[in-house]
């Protein structure tokens, strides 16, 4: 996955070999709700970091985040140096609303050696930003999209969001949501993602593992995050700052190995008694999928993972399969493009601009 010339590289000129902790990435104090759930993904995505620089070896600055915009998409800036903090944080950027995932396979295209997670909310990501999604997972880009699914838009102040339940009251919804929710796990799969995942904020150990793995698959990998919004996301008598959300979405949850009871009967006329669920087996990761949202139970877990598909990185030769199954990186970004080394190649490229009349 990683580059072990660059690795080599790195690890002479950093301090990549001393363990990292927590406490040195974490900055700035965060302006979200007390008791929204992003805290948790926050928390999650921090020891995902510390593991992967420990136990890896990746360094440090190799890690980009990169969010949109929406309470959610804050989290790189939550994970930035603070000097007041004294920490040393991770590269990051803002960008715009839905607009997080062409700059995310963007940074991925010129230096592959860089571990990129984009952080954008349902509103970012499935509703603005819908169409760079679905290429994003179509090219197979080797970075990680984290959905933060709350169902409402949090930043604008709680607008229904494209992943909302039906009859959902919202401030644009006083009679409730009218339309069909789009499902992040299902558009995903048939988009061409080859890692889709869905976790639950409040459940850390279990996310942590997800992310981990979600970061280390070499492909477009997606892991959608169910995350209380306690301001805005009201259920019927739900009042503003209530924590009682949790509790609803205990209730509509379920493990992925509770619904393939039921799911596994759809798949090809199966009988109850019919296969083990297969990771590798789109129908059954879609027919999990489906009959979670059939019954307004959101399942969670590892739906679909497959290995060796060509990442775009990989198709256009900027990652190179090794024979013994390594990848060599000809990252763009670190190539010499002097004058003085490339005269005739310039000399080339100014003869093809030329004007011809
Ligand atoms: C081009 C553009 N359109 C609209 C907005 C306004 N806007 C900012 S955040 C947001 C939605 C945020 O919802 P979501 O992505 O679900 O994130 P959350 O706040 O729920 O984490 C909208 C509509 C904008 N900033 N830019
Ligand atoms: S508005 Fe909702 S999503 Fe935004 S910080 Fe508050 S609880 Fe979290
Ligand atoms: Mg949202």
């Amino acid at each position: 996955m990683y580059d072990p010339e660059e690795q080599a590289f790195i690890k002479k000129n950093t301090y990549s070999d001393i363990p990292l902790t927590v406490k040195d990435i974490s900055g700035k104090e965060s302006n979200w709700c007390a008791g929204c759930g992003d805290f948790g993904i926050l928390a999650a995505y921090k020891n995902v970091v510390v593991k992967l620089h420990n136990e890896d070896g990746v360094p440090l600055e190799n890690f980009v985040a990169v969010g949109g915009i929406g309470c959610s998409a804050k989290t790189p800036e939550w994970l930035a140096k603070s000097p007041s903090a004294g920490n040393m944080g991770l590269y990051g950027c803002h960008t715009l609303h839905g607009r997080d995932l062409s700059v995310a396979s963007g940074l991925k295209m010129t230096n592959p050696n860089l571990i990129v997670v984009a952080f954008g909310g349902d509103g970012n990501t499935l509703a603005i930003g819908m169409s760079e999604f679905m290429h994003t997972c179509r090219r197979n880009h080797n970075i990680t999209i984290v959905i933060f699914n709350n169902q409402v838009y949090g930043l604008t102040k709680g607008q229904a969001s494209p992943t909302a339940h039906k009859d959902l009251v919202t401030g644009s919804t006083p009679r409730g949501v009218r339309d069909q929710p789009v499902d992040p796990i299902q558009l995903a799969i048939v988009a061409g993602a080859t890692f889709v995942a869905r976790g639950f904020s409040k459940n850390r150990k279990e996310l942590e593992e997800l992310l981990l793995a979600a970061i280390r698959h070499n492909g477009c990998s997606v892991v959608d995050v169910i995350t209380p919004c306690v301001t805005y996301h009201r259920e019927e008598g739900g009042k503003i700052r209530d924590t009682a959300i949790y509790g609803w979405w205990d209730e509509h949850i379920a493990p992925i190995k509770d619904i393939w009871g039921d799911a596994k009967q759809r798949v090809e006329k199966e009988s109850a008694a019919g296969p083990d669920y297969d990771v590798t087996d789109k129908l059954h990761a879609l027919a999990v999928a489906h009959e979670g949202a059939e019954g307004g139970r959101w399942p969670l877990g590892l739906f679909y993972h497959v290995i060796g598909v060509p990442t775009a990185e990989e198709v256009v030769g900027i990652a190179e399969r090794q024979p013994d199954g390594t990848l060599k990186i000809h990252a763009p970004a670190h190539a010499n493009i002097s004058v003085q080394d490339n005269l005739p190649y310039y000399r080339q490229l100014a003869e093809a601009l030329r004007y011809k009349p």
